[in-house]
Protein backbone atom coordinates (compact mmCIF):
# COMPACT_ATOMS: atom_id res chain seq x y z
CA UNK A 1 0.00 0.00 0.00
CA UNK A 2 1.28 3.25 -1.15
CA UNK A 3 0.99 6.56 1.04
CA UNK A 4 0.56 9.80 -0.97
CA UNK A 5 0.16 12.28 2.08
CA UNK A 6 3.45 14.42 2.44
CA UNK A 7 5.03 14.87 5.86
CA UNK A 8 3.71 17.74 7.07
CA UNK A 9 5.73 20.70 9.30
CA UNK A 10 9.76 19.67 10.71
CA UNK A 11 10.15 16.20 11.05
CA UNK A 12 13.61 14.30 11.92
CA UNK A 13 13.68 12.10 8.59
CA UNK A 14 16.65 10.46 6.28
CA UNK A 15 17.82 12.37 3.15
CA UNK A 16 15.75 9.71 1.52
CA UNK A 17 12.86 10.32 2.90
CA UNK A 18 13.41 14.06 2.72
CA UNK A 19 13.86 13.44 -1.39
CA UNK A 20 11.23 11.14 -1.90
CA UNK A 21 8.55 13.12 0.63
CA UNK A 22 9.65 16.16 -2.13
CA UNK A 23 9.08 14.13 -5.10
CA UNK A 24 5.80 12.94 -3.83
CA UNK A 25 4.59 17.00 -3.14
CA UNK A 26 5.22 17.48 -6.75
CA UNK A 27 3.05 14.98 -7.69
CA UNK A 28 5.41 12.63 -9.09
CA UNK A 29 3.89 9.41 -10.04
CA UNK A 30 6.71 7.93 -12.48
CA UNK A 31 10.17 7.63 -12.79
CA UNK A 32 12.26 6.64 -15.80
CA UNK A 33 15.76 5.03 -15.28
CA UNK A 34 18.30 1.97 -14.80
CA UNK A 35 19.17 1.26 -11.35
CA UNK A 36 21.99 1.87 -9.57
CA UNK A 37 23.74 1.61 -6.02
CA UNK A 38 24.13 5.76 -6.08
CA UNK A 39 19.90 6.20 -5.30
CA UNK A 40 19.07 2.64 -4.45
CA UNK A 41 18.18 3.78 -1.38
CA UNK A 42 15.92 6.51 -1.69
CA UNK A 43 14.46 3.80 -4.64
CA UNK A 44 13.74 1.32 -1.84
CA UNK A 45 11.05 4.23 -0.91
CA UNK A 46 9.30 4.19 -4.31
CA UNK A 47 6.92 1.93 -4.06
CA UNK A 48 5.44 2.91 -0.29
CA UNK A 49 5.40 6.65 -1.93
CA UNK A 50 3.22 5.65 -4.72
CA UNK A 51 6.34 6.08 -7.28
CA UNK A 52 6.19 3.57 -10.10
CA UNK A 53 9.91 3.31 -11.26
CA UNK A 54 10.01 2.07 -15.20
CA UNK A 55 13.61 0.45 -15.74
CA UNK A 56 14.37 1.18 -19.48
CA UNK A 57 16.90 -0.72 -21.96
CA UNK A 58 19.36 2.59 -22.26
CA UNK A 59 19.50 5.89 -20.08
CA UNK A 60 18.98 7.82 -23.20
CA UNK A 61 15.59 5.93 -23.73
CA UNK A 62 14.37 6.91 -20.04
CA UNK A 63 15.40 10.71 -20.79
CA UNK A 64 13.16 10.91 -23.76
CA UNK A 65 10.30 8.78 -21.87
CA UNK A 66 10.47 11.10 -19.40
CA UNK A 67 10.39 13.98 -22.40
CA UNK A 68 7.44 12.19 -23.55
CA UNK A 69 5.41 12.25 -20.44
CA UNK A 70 5.46 15.68 -19.65
CA UNK A 71 4.88 16.68 -22.97
CA UNK A 72 1.46 14.93 -22.76
CA UNK A 73 1.00 14.92 -18.92
CA UNK A 74 1.53 18.84 -18.98
CA UNK A 75 3.42 18.17 -15.86
CA UNK A 76 7.04 16.62 -14.81
CA UNK A 77 8.78 14.02 -16.42
CA UNK A 78 11.37 12.21 -14.15
CA UNK A 79 14.54 10.28 -15.40
CA UNK A 80 17.46 9.28 -13.12
CA UNK A 81 20.14 6.74 -13.10
CA UNK A 82 23.54 5.97 -12.06
CA UNK A 83 26.73 7.81 -11.36
CA UNK A 84 28.99 8.32 -14.11
CA UNK A 85 27.82 6.73 -17.20
CA UNK A 86 24.57 6.51 -16.30
CA UNK A 87 24.82 10.00 -16.07
CA UNK A 88 26.56 10.71 -19.56
CA UNK A 89 23.51 8.36 -21.47
CA UNK A 90 21.23 11.56 -20.54
CA UNK A 91 22.75 13.74 -22.50
CA UNK A 92 21.07 12.98 -26.29
CA UNK A 93 17.66 13.32 -24.41
CA UNK A 94 18.31 15.94 -21.95
CA UNK A 95 19.13 18.44 -24.94
CA UNK A 96 16.40 17.13 -27.31
CA UNK A 97 13.67 18.40 -24.06
CA UNK A 98 15.90 21.06 -23.41
CA UNK A 99 15.08 22.58 -27.34
CA UNK A 100 11.39 21.38 -27.11
CA UNK A 101 10.86 23.22 -23.28
CA UNK A 102 10.10 19.99 -21.67
CA UNK A 103 10.23 20.30 -18.08
CA UNK A 104 12.04 17.22 -17.48
CA UNK A 105 13.52 16.59 -14.19
CA UNK A 106 16.90 14.54 -13.95
CA UNK A 107 18.18 13.58 -11.19
CA UNK A 108 21.75 12.58 -11.10
CA UNK A 109 23.20 11.30 -7.76
CA UNK A 110 27.33 11.28 -8.21
CA UNK A 111 29.87 9.99 -6.67
CA UNK A 112 30.44 10.78 -3.15
CA UNK A 113 32.23 13.77 -1.52
CA UNK A 114 34.87 11.79 0.14
CA UNK A 115 36.24 10.19 -2.77
CA UNK A 116 35.19 12.82 -5.28
CA UNK A 117 38.16 14.32 -7.46
CA UNK A 118 40.53 10.69 -6.90
CA UNK A 119 39.34 9.24 -10.22
CA UNK A 120 37.61 6.45 -8.07
CA UNK A 121 34.25 4.07 -9.92
CA UNK A 122 32.24 6.12 -12.25
CA UNK A 123 33.37 9.47 -11.54
CA UNK A 124 32.88 12.14 -14.03
CA UNK A 125 32.07 16.01 -13.16
CA UNK A 126 27.99 15.67 -13.86
CA UNK A 127 27.33 19.72 -13.57
CA UNK A 128 29.72 21.33 -16.74
CA UNK A 129 28.24 18.18 -18.49
CA UNK A 130 24.77 19.55 -18.80
CA UNK A 131 25.08 23.17 -18.26
CA UNK A 132 24.21 24.50 -21.49
CA UNK A 133 21.18 21.79 -21.81
CA UNK A 134 19.66 22.52 -19.00
CA UNK A 135 17.27 25.63 -17.32
CA UNK A 136 18.75 25.34 -13.82
CA UNK A 137 20.98 22.98 -12.03
CA UNK A 138 20.34 22.13 -8.62
CA UNK A 139 23.40 20.85 -6.87
CA UNK A 140 22.62 19.38 -3.08
CA UNK A 141 25.91 20.61 -1.49
CA UNK A 142 24.83 19.85 2.41
CA UNK A 143 22.46 16.88 2.93
CA UNK A 144 20.62 19.15 4.98
CA UNK A 145 19.23 20.70 1.99
CA UNK A 146 18.40 17.95 -0.30
CA UNK A 147 14.62 18.80 0.26
CA UNK A 148 15.00 22.22 -0.48
CA UNK A 149 17.13 21.78 -4.02
CA UNK A 150 15.09 18.92 -5.02
CA UNK A 151 11.75 21.51 -4.68
CA UNK A 152 13.66 24.07 -6.40
CA UNK A 153 14.58 21.69 -9.79
CA UNK A 154 10.39 21.19 -9.92
CA UNK A 155 10.11 24.42 -9.57
CA UNK A 156 12.36 25.75 -11.77
CA UNK A 157 11.65 23.34 -14.57
CA UNK A 158 7.77 24.66 -14.55
CA UNK A 159 8.96 28.11 -14.43
CA UNK A 160 11.30 28.35 -17.13
CA UNK A 161 9.80 25.25 -19.11
CA UNK A 162 13.02 23.30 -19.45
CA UNK A 163 14.52 20.47 -17.60
CA UNK A 164 16.95 20.60 -14.68
CA UNK A 165 19.46 18.51 -12.76
CA UNK A 166 18.94 18.05 -9.54
CA UNK A 167 22.77 16.29 -8.63
CA UNK A 168 23.17 14.28 -5.04
CA UNK A 169 26.40 13.05 -3.82
CA UNK A 170 25.70 9.52 -3.35
CA UNK A 171 26.81 9.98 0.26
CA UNK A 172 24.25 12.32 0.89
CA UNK A 173 20.91 10.14 0.60
CA UNK A 174 22.50 8.94 4.34
CA UNK A 175 22.23 10.27 7.37
CA UNK A 176 19.16 11.53 10.19
CA UNK A 177 18.31 15.71 10.14
CA UNK A 178 15.18 18.33 10.55
CA UNK A 179 13.21 18.65 7.50
CA UNK A 180 10.28 20.91 6.83
CA UNK A 181 9.35 19.23 2.93
CA UNK A 182 8.91 22.64 0.76
CA UNK A 183 5.32 23.36 -0.95
CA UNK A 184 5.76 23.42 -4.64
CA UNK A 185 5.67 27.38 -6.41
CA UNK A 186 4.00 27.51 -9.31
CA UNK A 187 3.85 30.87 -10.81
CA UNK A 188 1.43 32.11 -13.14
CA UNK A 189 2.59 33.95 -16.16
CA UNK A 190 0.32 37.06 -17.22
CA UNK A 191 -0.50 37.78 -20.54
CA UNK A 192 2.14 40.53 -21.02
CA UNK A 193 2.68 44.52 -20.36
CA UNK A 194 -0.58 46.55 -20.67
CA UNK A 195 1.52 49.25 -23.19
CA UNK A 196 2.29 45.97 -25.65
CA UNK A 197 -1.10 44.41 -25.41
CA UNK A 198 -2.48 47.73 -26.24
CA UNK A 199 -0.15 48.34 -29.21
CA UNK A 200 -0.39 44.43 -30.53
CA UNK A 201 -4.21 45.07 -30.30
CA UNK A 202 -4.01 48.58 -32.13
CA UNK A 203 -1.86 46.37 -34.63
CA UNK A 204 -4.88 43.59 -35.11
CA UNK A 205 -7.71 45.88 -35.31
CA UNK A 206 -6.01 47.86 -38.29
CA UNK A 207 -4.71 44.50 -39.89
CA UNK A 208 -6.30 43.67 -43.36
CA UNK A 209 -5.20 40.28 -43.34
CA UNK A 210 -3.98 39.40 -40.26
CA UNK A 211 -2.76 35.45 -39.67
CA UNK A 212 -1.95 33.70 -36.20
CA UNK A 213 0.97 31.48 -35.98
CA UNK A 214 0.15 29.19 -33.09
CA UNK A 215 3.28 27.40 -31.87
CA UNK A 216 3.90 25.10 -28.45
CA UNK A 217 3.33 27.54 -26.12
CA UNK A 218 0.07 27.57 -26.73
CA UNK A 219 0.04 23.83 -26.44
CA UNK A 220 2.05 24.20 -23.37
CA UNK A 221 -0.54 26.82 -21.67
CA UNK A 222 -3.85 24.89 -23.05
CA UNK A 223 -4.31 27.64 -24.90
CA UNK A 224 -5.89 26.28 -27.86
CA UNK A 225 -9.17 27.21 -27.04
CA UNK A 226 -8.16 31.10 -26.54
CA UNK A 227 -6.84 30.77 -29.41
CA UNK A 228 -9.24 29.39 -31.61
CA UNK A 229 -11.99 32.32 -30.21
CA UNK A 230 -9.31 34.97 -31.21
CA UNK A 231 -8.88 33.26 -34.64
CA UNK A 232 -12.61 33.64 -34.85
CA UNK A 233 -13.28 36.79 -34.03
CA UNK A 234 -10.40 37.72 -36.25
CA UNK A 235 -11.67 35.27 -38.86
CA UNK A 236 -7.92 34.85 -39.24
CA UNK A 237 -6.43 31.93 -41.05
CA UNK A 238 -4.28 29.91 -38.37
CA UNK A 239 -0.96 28.06 -39.39
CA UNK A 240 1.16 25.76 -36.50
CA UNK A 241 4.63 26.23 -36.07
CA UNK A 242 6.88 23.84 -37.05
CA UNK A 243 6.17 20.36 -35.20
CA UNK A 244 3.21 21.57 -33.46
CA UNK A 245 0.28 20.49 -35.64
CA UNK A 246 -1.56 19.31 -32.35
CA UNK A 247 -1.91 23.61 -31.89
CA UNK A 248 -5.14 24.11 -33.42
CA UNK A 249 -7.49 21.70 -34.45
CA UNK A 250 -7.68 20.47 -37.81
CA UNK A 251 -11.20 20.09 -38.95
CA UNK A 252 -11.95 24.13 -37.83
CA UNK A 253 -12.45 26.21 -40.76
CA UNK A 254 -9.08 28.58 -40.34
CA UNK A 255 -7.05 25.22 -39.78
CA UNK A 256 -4.48 26.39 -42.26
CA UNK A 257 -1.72 23.25 -41.47
CA UNK A 258 1.86 23.71 -40.00
CA UNK A 259 4.72 25.91 -41.43
CA UNK A 260 8.08 24.83 -42.26
CA UNK A 261 9.96 21.74 -43.36
CA UNK A 262 7.41 19.69 -45.47
CA UNK A 263 4.72 21.68 -44.00
CA UNK A 264 1.31 23.18 -45.52
CA UNK A 265 1.06 25.15 -49.13
CA UNK A 266 -1.95 26.47 -48.25
CA UNK A 267 -0.48 28.00 -44.65
CA UNK A 268 2.53 29.20 -46.28
CA UNK A 269 0.44 30.81 -49.33
CA UNK A 270 -1.75 32.18 -46.60
CA UNK A 271 1.06 34.00 -44.07
CA UNK A 272 2.72 35.02 -47.23
CA UNK A 273 0.00 37.57 -47.68
CA UNK A 274 -0.64 38.94 -44.14
CA UNK A 275 -0.09 42.33 -43.04
CA UNK A 276 0.24 41.74 -39.11
CA UNK A 277 1.33 38.32 -37.96
CA UNK A 278 0.67 37.57 -34.11
CA UNK A 279 3.01 34.86 -33.22
CA UNK A 280 1.60 33.03 -30.40
CA UNK A 281 3.73 30.62 -27.71
CA UNK A 282 6.50 30.48 -30.69
CA UNK A 283 10.46 31.26 -30.48
CA UNK A 284 10.67 31.68 -34.41
CA UNK A 285 12.95 29.46 -34.29
CA UNK A 286 15.43 29.73 -37.36
CA UNK A 287 14.51 25.97 -39.39
CA UNK A 288 11.00 26.33 -38.79
CA UNK A 289 10.50 29.00 -41.22
CA UNK A 290 13.14 28.11 -43.91
CA UNK A 291 11.77 27.99 -47.59
CA UNK A 292 9.43 25.50 -48.51
CA UNK A 293 7.99 23.68 -51.42
CA UNK A 294 10.14 27.15 -53.29
CA UNK A 295 7.75 29.08 -50.93
CA UNK A 296 9.94 31.61 -49.40
CA UNK A 297 6.59 32.55 -47.60
CA UNK A 298 7.64 34.72 -44.25
CA UNK A 299 5.91 37.90 -44.58
CA UNK A 300 9.01 40.84 -44.50
CA UNK A 301 6.97 43.27 -44.42
CA UNK A 302 4.30 42.50 -41.87
CA UNK A 303 3.78 43.58 -38.37
CA UNK A 304 4.80 41.07 -36.25
CA UNK A 305 3.45 40.79 -32.76
CA UNK A 306 5.79 38.02 -30.91
CA UNK A 307 4.35 36.19 -27.44
CA UNK A 308 6.53 33.88 -25.55
CA UNK A 309 6.67 32.84 -22.15
CA UNK A 310 10.92 33.57 -22.42
CA UNK A 311 11.49 37.11 -23.12
CA UNK A 312 14.60 36.58 -24.31
CA UNK A 313 13.63 34.93 -27.25
CA UNK A 314 11.13 38.10 -28.36
CA UNK A 315 12.82 39.80 -31.38
CA UNK A 316 15.66 37.10 -31.21
CA UNK A 317 15.20 35.35 -34.60
CA UNK A 318 12.53 37.77 -36.72
CA UNK A 319 12.27 41.27 -36.61
CA UNK A 320 9.33 41.88 -34.01
CA UNK A 321 6.93 45.73 -33.30
CA UNK A 322 5.88 44.32 -30.54
CA UNK A 323 7.12 41.84 -27.74
CA UNK A 324 5.12 40.27 -25.13
CA UNK A 325 6.29 38.70 -22.64
CA UNK A 326 3.51 36.50 -21.00
CA UNK A 327 1.74 33.32 -21.61
CA UNK A 328 -0.01 32.08 -24.41
CA UNK A 329 -3.19 31.58 -23.71
CA UNK A 330 -3.32 34.73 -21.44
CA UNK A 331 -2.11 36.97 -24.34
CA UNK A 332 -5.13 35.25 -26.51
CA UNK A 333 -7.68 36.35 -23.87
CA UNK A 334 -6.86 39.76 -23.00
CA UNK A 335 -6.11 40.24 -26.63
CA UNK A 336 -9.57 38.64 -27.59
CA UNK A 337 -11.02 41.05 -24.58
CA UNK A 338 -9.56 44.00 -25.87
CA UNK A 339 -10.43 43.76 -29.20
CA UNK A 340 -14.34 42.40 -28.93
CA UNK A 341 -16.57 45.81 -29.72
CA UNK A 342 -14.09 47.24 -31.86
CA UNK A 343 -14.30 47.88 -35.03
CA UNK A 344 -11.79 45.81 -37.10
CA UNK A 345 -10.77 46.66 -40.53
CA UNK A 346 -10.35 43.41 -41.19
CA UNK A 347 -13.99 42.50 -41.32
CA UNK A 348 -14.75 44.97 -44.31
CA UNK A 349 -13.00 42.02 -46.20
CA UNK A 350 -14.24 39.02 -43.77
CA UNK A 351 -15.63 36.87 -47.07
CA UNK A 352 -12.80 37.95 -49.41
CA UNK A 353 -10.23 36.47 -46.87
CA UNK A 354 -12.58 33.38 -45.81
CA UNK A 355 -12.90 32.59 -49.69
CA UNK A 356 -8.64 32.40 -50.22
CA UNK A 357 -8.83 30.42 -47.08
CA UNK A 358 -10.51 27.55 -48.54
CA UNK A 359 -9.41 28.21 -51.93
CA UNK A 360 -5.78 27.30 -50.60
CA UNK A 361 -6.82 24.60 -48.28
CA UNK A 362 -8.80 22.99 -51.30
CA UNK A 363 -5.63 23.31 -53.41
CA UNK A 364 -2.89 21.92 -51.05
CA UNK A 365 -5.57 19.27 -50.44
CA UNK A 366 -5.91 17.86 -54.09
CA UNK A 367 -1.92 18.35 -54.44
CA UNK A 368 -1.59 16.10 -51.51
CA UNK A 369 -3.67 13.78 -52.84
CA UNK A 370 -2.49 13.66 -56.50
CA UNK A 371 0.94 13.30 -54.82
CA UNK A 372 1.39 9.60 -54.93
CA UNK A 373 5.24 9.71 -55.64
CA UNK A 374 7.99 11.95 -55.62
CA UNK A 375 9.56 12.95 -59.00
CA UNK A 376 12.64 13.63 -59.25
CA UNK A 377 15.30 11.55 -61.07
CA UNK A 378 16.75 9.57 -58.57
CA UNK A 379 13.25 8.59 -57.02
CA UNK A 380 11.94 8.20 -60.68
CA UNK A 381 15.00 5.96 -60.74
CA UNK A 382 14.10 4.22 -57.84
CA UNK A 383 10.83 3.27 -58.07
CA UNK A 384 11.09 1.79 -61.52
CA UNK A 385 9.88 -1.80 -61.32
CA UNK A 386 9.74 -1.43 -57.59
CA UNK A 387 7.15 -3.58 -55.81
CA UNK A 388 7.35 -1.26 -52.18
CA UNK A 389 4.89 1.03 -51.61
CA UNK A 390 5.13 4.63 -52.21
CA UNK A 391 5.89 6.53 -48.94
CA UNK A 392 3.36 9.37 -49.40
CA UNK A 393 0.55 7.26 -50.61
CA UNK A 394 1.26 5.20 -47.31
CA UNK A 395 1.25 7.69 -45.29
CA UNK A 396 -2.17 9.04 -46.58
CA UNK A 397 -3.35 5.83 -45.49
CA UNK A 398 -2.03 6.19 -42.05
CA UNK A 399 -2.97 9.69 -41.74
CA UNK A 400 -6.51 8.23 -42.80
CA UNK A 401 -6.79 5.35 -40.09
CA UNK A 402 -5.30 7.34 -37.21
CA UNK A 403 -7.68 7.00 -34.48
CA UNK A 404 -9.17 10.35 -32.96
CA UNK A 405 -7.37 10.91 -29.63
CA UNK A 406 -4.24 9.42 -31.15
CA UNK A 407 -0.63 10.63 -29.89
CA UNK A 408 1.59 10.49 -32.69
CA UNK A 409 5.66 10.93 -32.22
CA UNK A 410 7.51 11.29 -35.17
CA UNK A 411 11.44 10.63 -35.57
CA UNK A 412 14.25 12.58 -37.71
CA UNK A 413 14.40 10.96 -41.16
CA UNK A 414 13.02 11.63 -44.85
CA UNK A 415 9.72 9.67 -44.62
CA UNK A 416 9.26 11.36 -41.00
CA UNK A 417 9.43 14.42 -42.15
CA UNK A 418 6.89 14.47 -45.02
CA UNK A 419 4.78 12.91 -43.07
CA UNK A 420 4.15 15.71 -41.46
CA UNK A 421 1.77 17.02 -44.01
CA UNK A 422 -0.45 14.07 -43.45
CA UNK A 423 -0.66 14.52 -39.37
CA UNK A 424 -3.40 16.89 -38.54
CA UNK A 425 -4.75 16.25 -35.10
CA UNK A 426 -7.93 17.53 -33.33
CA UNK A 427 -6.67 18.03 -29.66
CA UNK A 428 -3.91 19.39 -27.91
CA UNK A 429 -0.95 17.65 -26.19
CA UNK A 430 -1.26 14.57 -29.38
CA UNK A 431 2.15 15.12 -31.25
CA UNK A 432 5.73 14.35 -30.05
CA UNK A 433 8.61 15.20 -32.73
CA UNK A 434 11.90 15.56 -31.69
CA UNK A 435 11.77 19.29 -32.32
CA UNK A 436 14.58 21.27 -33.50
CA UNK A 437 16.93 18.97 -31.61
CA UNK A 438 16.25 16.62 -34.33
CA UNK A 439 18.19 13.21 -33.01
CA UNK A 440 17.24 10.37 -34.48
CA UNK A 441 16.05 7.61 -32.06
CA UNK A 442 14.10 10.11 -30.35
CA UNK A 443 10.38 8.65 -31.26
CA UNK A 444 9.85 5.53 -29.86
CA UNK A 445 11.00 6.07 -26.51
CA UNK A 446 9.31 9.63 -26.70
CA UNK A 447 5.99 7.89 -27.14
CA UNK A 448 6.32 4.96 -24.31
CA UNK A 449 6.55 7.87 -22.22
CA UNK A 450 3.45 9.53 -23.48
CA UNK A 451 1.74 6.52 -23.25
CA UNK A 452 2.61 5.85 -19.40
CA UNK A 453 1.13 9.35 -19.44
CA UNK A 454 -2.05 8.51 -21.25
CA UNK A 455 -2.79 5.12 -20.91
CA UNK A 456 -5.77 5.15 -22.25
CA UNK A 457 -4.55 7.01 -25.93
CA UNK A 458 -3.96 5.04 -28.44
CA UNK A 459 -0.17 5.67 -29.41
CA UNK A 460 1.94 5.86 -32.44
CA UNK A 461 5.64 6.03 -33.60
CA UNK A 462 6.88 6.87 -37.00
CA UNK A 463 10.40 5.61 -37.11
CA UNK A 464 12.71 5.27 -40.38
CA UNK A 465 14.59 1.94 -40.25
CA UNK A 466 17.81 4.32 -39.09
CA UNK A 467 16.85 5.70 -36.39
CA UNK A 468 14.84 1.98 -35.51
CA UNK A 469 18.29 0.09 -35.28
CA UNK A 470 19.21 2.94 -32.30
CA UNK A 471 16.12 2.69 -30.62
CA UNK A 472 13.72 -0.86 -31.06
CA UNK A 473 15.72 -2.05 -27.72
CA UNK A 474 13.29 -0.17 -25.72
CA UNK A 475 10.57 -2.62 -26.96
CA UNK A 476 11.72 -4.81 -23.97
CA UNK A 477 10.74 -2.03 -21.85
CA UNK A 478 7.29 -2.42 -23.75
CA UNK A 479 6.91 -5.87 -23.20
CA UNK A 480 8.51 -5.93 -19.50
CA UNK A 481 6.65 -2.95 -18.35
CA UNK A 482 2.85 -3.75 -20.21
CA UNK A 483 3.24 -0.52 -21.91
CA UNK A 484 1.49 -0.99 -25.34
CA UNK A 485 2.28 0.95 -28.18
CA UNK A 486 2.73 1.04 -31.67
CA UNK A 487 5.77 1.58 -34.02
CA UNK A 488 5.40 2.09 -37.68
CA UNK A 489 8.58 1.56 -38.94
CA UNK A 490 9.51 2.45 -42.70
CA UNK A 491 11.61 0.09 -43.95
CA UNK A 492 13.31 2.25 -47.06
CA UNK A 493 16.90 0.29 -46.60
CA UNK A 494 18.53 3.59 -46.39
CA UNK A 495 19.63 6.35 -44.19
CA UNK A 496 17.31 8.40 -46.24
CA UNK A 497 17.23 11.98 -44.90
CA UNK A 498 21.26 11.70 -45.83
CA UNK A 499 21.51 9.98 -48.66
CA UNK A 500 19.27 12.90 -50.14
CA UNK A 501 22.13 15.39 -49.66
CA UNK A 502 24.27 12.49 -51.50
CA UNK A 503 21.65 13.03 -54.25
CA UNK A 504 21.62 16.27 -54.45
CA UNK A 505 25.58 17.45 -53.94
CA UNK A 506 27.46 14.49 -54.41
CA UNK A 507 26.28 12.70 -57.49
CA UNK A 508 25.18 10.04 -55.93
CA UNK A 509 28.03 8.46 -54.04
CA UNK A 510 26.91 6.97 -51.12
CA UNK A 511 28.96 6.44 -48.26
CA UNK A 512 27.78 4.91 -45.30
CA UNK A 513 23.98 5.17 -46.14
CA UNK A 514 22.71 2.14 -47.52
CA UNK A 515 21.64 -0.06 -44.99
CA UNK A 516 20.84 -3.96 -44.96
CA UNK A 517 18.17 -4.97 -42.56
CA UNK A 518 16.62 -8.25 -40.52
CA UNK A 519 13.35 -8.70 -40.27
CA UNK A 520 12.02 -6.23 -37.96
CA UNK A 521 9.15 -8.09 -37.54
CA UNK A 522 10.64 -11.28 -36.53
CA UNK A 523 12.95 -9.43 -34.26
CA UNK A 524 9.74 -7.62 -32.49
CA UNK A 525 8.45 -10.73 -31.68
CA UNK A 526 11.60 -12.74 -30.64
CA UNK A 527 11.38 -9.89 -28.43
CA UNK A 528 7.93 -10.69 -27.26
CA UNK A 529 5.86 -7.86 -28.87
CA UNK A 530 3.91 -8.27 -32.19
CA UNK A 531 5.10 -7.86 -35.80
CA UNK A 532 3.23 -7.73 -39.14
CA UNK A 533 4.98 -7.02 -42.11
CA UNK A 534 3.01 -4.36 -44.28
CA UNK A 535 3.63 -4.32 -48.34
CA UNK A 536 0.78 -3.11 -49.64
CA UNK A 537 -1.54 -0.24 -49.71
CA UNK A 538 -4.45 -1.85 -49.32
CA UNK A 539 -3.40 -3.54 -46.00
CA UNK A 540 -1.50 -0.32 -44.45
CA UNK A 541 -5.20 1.29 -42.88
CA UNK A 542 -5.87 -2.11 -41.17
CA UNK A 543 -2.93 -2.92 -39.81
CA UNK A 544 -2.48 0.24 -38.05
CA UNK A 545 -6.32 -0.04 -36.94
CA UNK A 546 -5.40 -3.45 -35.48
CA UNK A 547 -2.12 -2.54 -33.74
CA UNK A 548 -4.13 0.42 -31.94
CA UNK A 549 -7.05 -1.92 -31.07
CA UNK A 550 -3.91 -4.41 -29.39
CA UNK A 551 -2.89 -1.72 -27.18
CA UNK A 552 -6.07 -2.28 -25.55
CA UNK A 553 -5.17 -6.11 -24.76
CA UNK A 554 -1.56 -4.86 -23.57
CA UNK A 555 0.17 -5.83 -26.79
CA UNK A 556 2.88 -3.49 -28.93
CA UNK A 557 2.92 -3.59 -32.03
CA UNK A 558 5.55 -2.83 -34.57
CA UNK A 559 4.49 -2.35 -37.90
CA UNK A 560 7.37 -3.03 -40.56
CA UNK A 561 6.31 -0.81 -43.61
CA UNK A 562 7.89 -2.46 -47.29
CA UNK A 563 8.55 1.03 -48.74
CA UNK A 564 10.79 2.50 -52.06
CA UNK A 565 13.98 4.89 -51.83
CA UNK A 566 12.68 6.82 -53.03
CA UNK A 567 12.82 10.43 -51.24
CA UNK A 568 11.00 13.83 -50.36
CA UNK A 569 12.86 17.07 -50.22
CA UNK A 570 16.18 16.97 -48.21
CA UNK A 571 16.59 18.87 -44.66
CA UNK A 572 19.13 21.40 -45.22
CA UNK A 573 19.43 22.51 -48.50
CA UNK A 574 20.54 25.85 -47.19
CA UNK A 575 23.21 24.78 -45.41
CA UNK A 576 24.66 22.49 -48.11
CA UNK A 577 27.69 23.94 -50.92
CA UNK A 578 28.08 21.92 -54.26
CA UNK A 579 32.02 19.65 -53.56
CA UNK A 580 35.23 21.65 -54.71
CA UNK A 581 38.36 19.28 -54.96
CA UNK A 582 41.47 21.13 -55.54
CA UNK A 583 43.80 18.01 -55.36
CA UNK A 584 44.26 15.94 -58.69
CA UNK A 585 43.50 13.00 -56.50
CA UNK A 586 39.90 14.03 -55.80
CA UNK A 587 39.34 15.94 -58.69
CA UNK A 588 36.48 13.30 -60.00
CA UNK A 589 34.19 14.12 -56.79
CA UNK A 590 32.68 16.83 -57.56
C1 LIG B 1 21.50 10.82 -33.47
C2 LIG B 1 21.55 11.26 -34.89
N1 LIG B 1 22.52 10.78 -35.69
C3 LIG B 1 22.58 11.16 -36.98
C4 LIG B 1 21.68 12.04 -37.49
C5 LIG B 1 21.75 12.48 -38.94
N2 LIG B 1 20.57 12.00 -39.65
C6 LIG B 1 19.51 12.78 -39.88
S1 LIG B 1 18.30 12.02 -40.71
C7 LIG B 1 19.20 10.62 -40.83
C8 LIG B 1 18.69 9.46 -41.62
C9 LIG B 1 17.49 8.80 -41.02
O1 LIG B 1 17.31 7.56 -41.64
P1 LIG B 1 16.05 6.66 -41.33
O2 LIG B 1 15.78 6.67 -39.89
O3 LIG B 1 16.22 5.35 -41.98
O4 LIG B 1 14.84 7.46 -42.03
P2 LIG B 1 14.70 7.79 -43.61
O5 LIG B 1 15.42 9.08 -43.83
O6 LIG B 1 15.30 6.68 -44.38
O7 LIG B 1 13.23 7.94 -43.82
C10 LIG B 1 20.43 10.75 -40.18
C11 LIG B 1 21.44 9.69 -40.07
C12 LIG B 1 20.71 12.54 -36.61
N3 LIG B 1 19.79 13.40 -36.97
N4 LIG B 1 20.66 12.11 -35.32
MG1 LIG C 1 15.45 4.68 -43.77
Amino acid sequence: MSNRNVTQGRTRMTPSEAFVETLVANGVTDVFGIVGSACMDALDLFPAAGIRYIPTVHEQGAGHMADGFSRIAGRHGVCMAQNGPGITNFVTAIAAAYWAHSPVVMITPESGTMTMGLGGFQETEQLPIFSKITKFQGHVNNPRRIAEITGRCFDRAMLDMGPTQLNIPRDYFYGEYEYEIPQPIRIEHGAGGTQALQEAADLLANAKFPVILSGGGVVMSNGVEACVKLAELLDAPVVSSYLHNDSFPASHRLWCGPLGYQGSKAGMELISKADVVLALGTRLGPFGTLPQHGLDYWPKNAKIIQVDADPKMLGLVKKISVGLAGDARSAALALTQQLQGRQLACHANREERTAQIRQQKDAWSKELTEWTHEKDPYSLDMIRNAAEMHPRQMLRELEKALPKNVMVSTDIGNICSVSNSYLRFEQPRSMLAAMSFGNCGYAFPAVIGAKVAAPDRPAVAYVGDGAWGMSFGEILTCVREKIPVTAVVFHNRQWGAEKKNQVDFYSRRFVGTDLENPSFAAIARSMGAEGIVVDKLGDVGSALAAACEAQLKGKTTVLEMMVTRELGDPFRRDALSMPVRKLEKYKDYV
